[in-house]
Parts: structure tokens; sequence; C-alpha cells
């Protein structure tokens, strides 16, 4: 039987010269090839001490470094489940998701071990160990015991490799159940589509608890040997320092918008790079153009989501299902990749034709496997010929191009990460003299898109914005905070009586612009 795990293709994909840069990172140091197998091996090998049943969730909240994407690569080699969580989330978001997954371990940074482990024994975990970006921390010191070989678990395509938490639009987070095969295969083709060749070097710059920087970004320069160039966090003046030594840079828009700020962005710097690619939230037109002309490159925007991997892109090179197209259409996100297939349907659940906007639903070797532990909501999400409703509206042209025009699914996508207005308006009305509340996106010059709430008093009472935003700052996570809040008489409702959020949105566009 041959084994599928993720990690196996990844190893496989190691240049045979192990002692080579496999990761350079901005704090100086440098990690082989052999030192990352090393490294996971002693990882893995830590975690087939502790007997924890097969298939067991391995949450992690830790701080960005190159030992936290070993302990992802390693929680794969052992054949568990890695559940990563944003460093900003606060303990009550904490403890819903480590309540929901049930994580047989549990690895946090060294200053939240104290509440960490509290909910997560609370809830059952068997061990918590913690993992500091300064590789100190109980996980390393126990891993330095064990041996530094190891062979990895054999999965097949269909079992369980990493559970993502993508908020819901009503009620709590849902963890998106994604297989080694939807990785293996995702990466594989985009080690094609995007034309990656081993002297490609990445630069790394974003968090890795989301699909682009954990598995886009990582499994691209892994599964092509590629070395990576590690930013610890962004930071767009050593970003652009970096081109001169790289060929590919992964980024959210944000990233793009603040690079551009930079006076040292000019063609000779960016010279050396093959290939700019954006996803993650909309790609303004204005952004793309720009970056033309000041680098002389043209970004590849491509489309994804935590329950799907990548599903579309523009091309790298030419595409010879679309007749050979090699233009990267700005305002697109390009073709269905390889083995997705996608299509835009109407309100009645019928295709329709190009250039009509409807749903978008794929379906694909990429498709996760469903919610954790909600088959109701995952029988929903899908169609009876087994297609994924993905909640964004879009259309497909004539040449094939897919746009994305807007979604129908209640989100929020700031600096590309997803903000859902249903669970910041259930925070607000819990505060004291909120009869109700609406959260809207609104343009940000700089986040592409950010909250703003309007909330109405209860009769009688007052309510103050900023302890609105006080309030909420003690229990969400940082990015959800509406960046304003306004008190408001009433809501624009319709004859239904059910808000007006799109008039909300036309009333405060111009909030931050
Ligand atoms: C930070 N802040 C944000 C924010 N990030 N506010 C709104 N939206 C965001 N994305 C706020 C903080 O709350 C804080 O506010 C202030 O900005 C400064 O915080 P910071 O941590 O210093 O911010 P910074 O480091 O500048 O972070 C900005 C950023 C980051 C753009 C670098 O948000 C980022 O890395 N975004 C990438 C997200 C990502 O990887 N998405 C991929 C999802 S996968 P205050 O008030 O506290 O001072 C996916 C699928 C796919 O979508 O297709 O890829
Ligand atoms: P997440 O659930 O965090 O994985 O976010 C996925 C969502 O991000 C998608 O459903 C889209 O709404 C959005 N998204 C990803 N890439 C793009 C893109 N290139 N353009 C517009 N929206 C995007």
């Amino acid at each position: 039987m041959s084994n599928h795990n993720l990690f196996v293709a990844l190893r496989d994909a190691f240049p045979t010269d192990l002692d080579r840069t496999a990761v350079q990172t901005d704090t100086g140091l440098r990690y082989s090839w052999r030192d990352l197998d090393r490294a996971t091996a002693m990882v893995a090998n830590l975690l087939d001490s502790l007997d924890l049943p097969p298939a067991s969730r391995i949450a992690v909240q830790v701080e960005k470094s190159v030992e936290a994407m070993v302990l992802y690569l390693a929680t794969l080699r052992a054949g568990h489940v890695f559940l990563p969580l944003n460093t900003a989330y606060q303990s009550g978001e904490m403890a819903y998701f480590i309540g929901n997954a049930e994580p047989a371990v549990v690895v946090c940074s060294p200053p939240n071990h104290g509440w960490v482990s509290k909910i997560a024994f609370t809830a059952g975990t068997q061990y918590v160990f913690t993992l500091s970006e300064d590789r100190t921390g109980s996980l390393l010191e126990r891993a330095a015991h064990h041996s530094d070989r190891h062979t990895p678990a054999v999965r097949q395509d269909d079992d369980l490799a990493a559970i993502l938490y993508t908020s819901g639009t009503t009620g709590r987070s849902k963890g998106a159940m994604l297989t080694h095969g939807n990785m293996r295969s995702n990466a594989l083709m985009l080690r094609d589509y995007w034309q990656w060749q081993p002297h490609d070097v990445l630069i790394h710059a974003l968090p890795i608890f989301h699909v682009h920087g954990l598995f886009v970004a990582i499994h691209g320069a892994l599964i092509n040997g590629s070395k990576m160039i590690w930013l610890s966090k962004f930071d767009p003046k050593a970003a652009i320092a970096q081109f001169s030594e790289a060929t590919v840079f992964m980024g959210v828009p944000t990233l793009y918008v603040r690079m551009l700020a930079e006076p040292s962005l000019t063609p000779a710097q960016a010279a050396h790079m093959r290939l700019f690619i954006s996803g993650s939230a909309p790609l303004l037109i204005e952004t793309f153009s720009e970056w033309q002309r000041r680098t002389g490159h043209t970004i590849l925007e491509r489309y994804g989501m935590s329950e799907t991997v990548m599903l579309t892109s523009n091309p790298c090179g030419p595409d010879a299902r679309y007749g050979g197209a090699t233009e990267r259409c700005g305002g697109t996100v390009g073709f269905p990749l390889p083995g997705v297939s996608l299509r835009v349907v109407g309100e009645d659940g019928q295709a329709l034709a190009p250039g009509a906007i409807g749903g978008i639903q794929v379906q694909g070797p990429n498709v996760f496997k469903g919610y954790w532990r909600m088959p109701e909501k995952t029988a929903e999400e899908f169609t009876s010929d087994g297609f994924f409703k993905t909640g964004d509206v879009g259309k497909v042209d004539g040449r094939g191009y897919v746009t994305i025009v807007g979604r129908s699914k209640d989100l929020i996508i700031s600096g590309g990460y997803n903000v859902y207005p249903a669970e910041i308006e259930g925070c607000i009305n819990e505060l004291p003299g909120v009869a109700e509340s609406a959260v809207v996106g609104v343009p940000h010059p700089d986040f592409g898109e950010v909250g703003i709430a309007v909330v109405i008093a209860k009769t009688g009472a007052t309510v103050e914005p900023d302890r609105v935003i006080a309030a909420l700052k003690s229990t969400l996570a940082n990015f959800k905070i509406p960046k304003r809040c306004v008190v408001v008489p009433e809501l624009p409702r319709n004859t239904m009586g059910k808000v007006q959020k799109n008039l909300l949105r036309e009333q405060y566009t111009a909030a931050f612009l």
C-alpha cells in the first residue's frame, strides 16, 4: 500500500543535496533541508510517544516561526490533524475552538500558557506544550529527547490532514476538514500551473494560520524543493529589500498596497522576481495597474477558500485549455484550475450562460470533506450533484475568465481576514443599553474593506460609541473590531422588516476614503 501522506509528497521533493538552504529567516537563521527533515522527525516522534488516538487534533496558537512550520509538518508526518489558530484570538474565541475540536494536544505561546491550558484541560485536552518564536518552550525541550529519524504514518487521500475554522454567517465557526488528498492534489497542480522551478525562492511574508500562508505558500515552496526567505512579520521595506534575492512573492492585496507606498519599489529592485501572486481578497484594478507601472510585473490574481484551497488562477504561462491564453486579466481571478469544475448558477440552481451573474459552485479533488461534526451544515452547502456552494457571487466571461462580483454570505474581508458581521452584532447586542446593531463593510484604502458598527440604543438608554469599541476589544480578535461605531435612531428596513445593509453600506461608503 503506498503512502498518500501529504508529508511524504513534500519530503520526496526535497533536493538531493540536503545541506542546501531550505529556509533563511529575517532573524539571521538558516535551516537546511536536512534540518527540516530531522526537526520534523523529532517532533513527530514526540507526538508518537504520547500514544494519542490516530488522527488526533493538534491545536496550535503560536507566533510565526520556522519551528511552528516544523510542528505543522510533524503533525502530518505523525498522521495527526493540524488545527491552526489565529494569534489574535482571545479566550472566548479559543474556548469555542478548543471545546468544539477537542484536541488531544494544544500548543500555545509561553505567555498564554496559563489561560490557554485552563481552557484546554477543561475541554479534555491531554497535553499542553509551549512554543515561542525564539525557539524556547516545552515542545522543543521535549522533542530534543527524541530520535531525528521517523517513518511517516501511512495515510490515504481521504484521511484528514487539517481543520481550518471559518466563521459562520449565522451561529458559530465551522471547522473545514481538509484531507491529505485535497492538499496534495492542489499543491502538485499549482506546481505546474505556476511553473515553479527548483531555483525559485519564495518570500514568505504571511501569517501561517490560514490557507494562504500555511498551505499555498509553504506547500508551494516545499513541493518544489525551493528555498524560502522567511519574514516573521510583514514589513514592506524588508519585503522589497528581499526582491533581489527571490523570485516569488505571495500576498493579500493590503501587502501590495503597503509596498506601493515605498519609494524603494522600482523596476530595478523587482528585476530578479519571476512571479507576484495576490489572493484572499479582491485586488483593486488600481493596485494591479500601479504595480505594473512601478515594477514592470503583472500580478497574478487567484481565488481560493479554506474549504477548497485554490480554485482559480490567472495564467502563469499559456493555458492550452483556453486557446493558449496568457493574459493576466486585472479584476478577474482567472480560469478554474486544472481539475476544478466551476459553474455559476441562478436562484433556481440552474447553470447560467457566460456573462450572467450568479452563485459560484465548485467541484474537484481539492474540495474539502465537510464541516467538523456538522453533517447537516455540510449537506446544506453541497448540491445534490456534489458541487460546493462557495457563497461567492460571480460570472465567467466568454473567454473563461472568472470574476467575483460580490458575496451572498454576509462577510467582510479586511486585510485578507474574514470578519462575519453576525458574530460582531451578537457581541454588540449583548452590551448594556443596546437594542440592535448592524455591522457593514465599507471601502478602506489600506485593508480594502473594514467594518462599521451602526447601533441603536434602547429607549431611554445612552450608548457611547467608544465604549462599544472598547468592550469588543476585550472579547474579540483585534482584526474583527469595527473601525468605527455610530449610534443612530433607526436602521433602514425593507417591507419585511429586514435591515437593508446595502443602504447602510452606501451611506457610509466614503467614511474612510
Ligand atoms: C491588523 N489590524 C487589522 C488587520 N490586521 N484590522 C483590520 N483588518 C486586518 N487584517 C489592526 C489591528 O487590530 C491593530 O489595530 C492594527 O491594525 C495594527 O495591528 P498589527 O497586527 O500591527 O497589523 P499589521 O501587522 O500591520 O497587519 C496587517 C496585515 C495582516 C495586513 C499584515 O492583517 C495580515 O497579515 N493579513 C493577511 C491575512 C491572511 O493571511 N489572509 C489569508 C486568509 S486565507 P489596533 O486598533 O489594535 O491598533 C484565504 C483563502 C485564500 O482567505 O484565498 O487565500
Ligand atoms: P477564507 O474563508 O478565509 O478562506 O476566505 C475565502 C474567501 O475569500 C472566498 O470565499 C472569497 O470570498 C475571498 N477571496 C479569496 N480570494 C479572492 C480573490 N482573489 N478575490 C476576491 N475574493 C477572494
